[in-house]
């Protein structure tokens, strides 16, 4: 019987911070998982470098629900995105293992395909309404068939989403930068430019918009309701999802639909925003909600309330990560949209494979397992470099959701 003989935690920095977890079995046989937690790094590979890589050392790298439980439930203290994420790594090094050994793409293993293209959506953005005009422009001529668009808010010193350079990084100095937030100004201008979207480029694309847990529920739902005619392919994460219950009052006031997920971790979080259908996307990911053995699940709880995928996907999960989600998105029934970020070409040095992008479609990999190779030797030109993700202040100078 093959057995894991080794799992490192491998940290660098090509482009951005990734922290990456190879298992190798005594075969031989490699797999990768993503364990990273923009902002947070290290906690995930020290828990997975001084509680869980010991435990590893002898399991039957076979037994990947098995090694799901014992992790989960052996860990005692339930949840939370550290654990999830460190979780999640080992889950998704196992499925890339049991794809090779099988000689297969882990889609194979997941039921196969259910399509063959996996619908993307691109970033536009731009420190102004112009700017991002531009900008879209350029994600259509690209081929994009679903584009989000987020712009600076006038007044306000910093902005949520607004891509600098040809990378969009939020993560981006040694300290948290501190960037000004206003409500009233927001709800003023945003649905105006939104609007202005579709005034220039029209309806024959998916627009999206990110509103990043920074309004109340009835904010929220006035926004919802006030951009109706924009006909969003979802505003996301319109209020903080802690509080599942709230998302009932934004239903109650708009029909536009609703994606929330990406800082969530287990199924039990996202359970009454899905039984309930608060949401019509659930946009929990592969690296850190525990792997692909339990965003299956939430999937397929999602399946059953007719909520679809959205999964998240910014540059701050890494190749890894997004081929695990392609392998889950081409297969799963209730796919919607995948998120997608190209990556810097730093960061496709070290990590070389894995899904292609065309015609704003990704097309999985059908190399075994998820098709992705470490390379070592050029990720040691990439030291970690710590960086932090912003905080928001109120004009008041109070903490609020960045
Ligand atoms: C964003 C993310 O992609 C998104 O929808 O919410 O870019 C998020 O801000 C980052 O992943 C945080 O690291
Ligand atoms: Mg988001």
């Amino acid at each position: 019987m093959s057995t894991i003989e080794k799992a490192e935690v491998l940290v660098s920095s090509p482009g951005r911070n990734y922290v990456t977890l190879r298992i190798t079995t005594s075969d031989g046989v490699t797999g990768l998982g993503d364990a990273t937690l923009n902002g947070r790094e290290l906690a995930v590979a020290s828990y997975l470098r001084d509680h869980v890589v010991p435990l590893l050392i002898g399991r039957d790298p076979s037994r990947i629900e098995d090694t799901w439980q014992y992790l989960y439930r052996g860990g005692y203290w339930r949840r939370g995105p550290v654990t999830m994420t460190a979780i999640a790594a080992v889950d998704v090094a196992l499925w890339d293992i049991k794809g090779k050994v099988a000689g297969l793409p882990v889609y194979q293993l997941l039921g196969g395909r259910s399509r063959d293209a996996v619908m993307v959506y691109g970033h536009a953005s731009g420190v102004d309404v112009e700017e991002l005009l531009n900008d879209i422009a350029r994600f259509q001529d690209a081929g994009y068939q679903a584009i989000r668009a987020q712009t600076g808010v006038p007044g306000l010193a910093g902005s949520y989403g607004v891509r600098k350079g040809s990378v969009y990084e939020p993560a981006a100095t040694s300290l948290p930068a501190e960037q000004s937030w206003s409500t009233e100004r927001y709800l003023s201008f945003a649905p105006d430019y939104l609007r202005q979207v579709r005034e220039r480029f029209g309806f024959n694309f998916h627009l999206l918009h990110d509103i990043h847990h920074r309004l109340t529920p009835i904010e929220a739902a006035r926004f919802g309701k006030e951009v109706e005619e924009v006909r969003l392919f979802w505003m996301e994460d319109p209020t903080p999802a802690e509080n599942q219950e709230s998302f009932r009052l934004i239903r109650q006031h708009t029909t536009t639909p609703i994606a929330v997920g990406e800082v969530l971790n287990s199924i039990w979080d996202v359970q009454q925003l899905i039984t309930e259908q608060l949401i019509d996307y659930v946009r929990t990911s592969v690296s850190h909600s525990g792997g692909i053995t339990h965003l299956r699940r939430i999937l397929d709880l999602a399946a059953l309330y007719q909520v679809r995928s959205g999964s998240h996907g910014p540059t701050d999960l890494s190749p890894v990560s997004l081929s695990a989600a392609t392998n889950i998105d081409v297969s799963i029934p209730n796919f919607g949209i995948q998120e997608y970020m190209a990556f810097a070409p730093e960061t496709l040095n070290v990590f070389q494979g894995g899904p292609t992008f065309r015609d704003g479609a990704l097309y999985v990999s059908e190399e075994p397992g998820l098709g992705v190779f470490y390379d070592d030797r050029a990720a040691a030109r990439y030291p970690y470099d710590p960086k932090y993700l912003p905080v928001a202040r109120r004009l008041d100078g109070s903490v609020h959701d960045w």
